[in-house]
């Protein structure tokens, strides 16, 4: 299950996937180290998410397979769904700004969350550990 309170642990290329999310240098070492906690509770298809970081603090609903808006701390504006794959959650948003996407997943791998990202061929990872 992936209900309870992540605390991100430590991450992979991510100040490269950021790059090439076009996000600048300054903001890429901010987030780098945002310190980024969210609490996920599911219930059926539908899930509530608490996103606590250094950037902000915001609750988030989405049913699986229906589509939602989710922002992120830049500003950026995507719009895409969660799926199930398995014991996978797997995000498939797209960037309103200029239409390219941003896949995400969402794996428990001995008792950590794993949430792999990739845009436009720079793949990334942020591994959080429960608490
Ligand atoms: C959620 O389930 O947490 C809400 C929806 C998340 C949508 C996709 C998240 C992608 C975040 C990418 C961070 C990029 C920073 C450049």
């Amino acid at each position: 299950t992936f209900n309870g309170s992540w605390k991100v642990d430590r991450n992979d290329n991510y100040e490269k996937f950021m790059e090439q999310m076009g996000i600048n240098m300054v903001k890429r070492k901010l987030a780098a180290h945002d310190n980024l906690k969210i609490t996920l509770e599911q219930t059926g298809d539908k899930f509530i998410v608490k996103e606590v970081s250094a950037f902000r603090t915001l609750d988030i609903t989405f049913t699986l397979g229906v589509n939602f808006e989710y922002s992120l701390a830049d500003g950026t504006e995507l719009s895409g769904s969660w799926v199930m794959e398995g014991d996978m959650l797997k995000g498939t948003f797209t960037r309103k700004d200029n239409g390219k996407a941003l896949i995400t997943t969402r794996k428990i791998v001995d008792g950590e969350l794993v949430q792999t990202y990739n845009y436009e061929g720079v793949d990334a990872k942020r591994i959080f550990k429960r608490g």
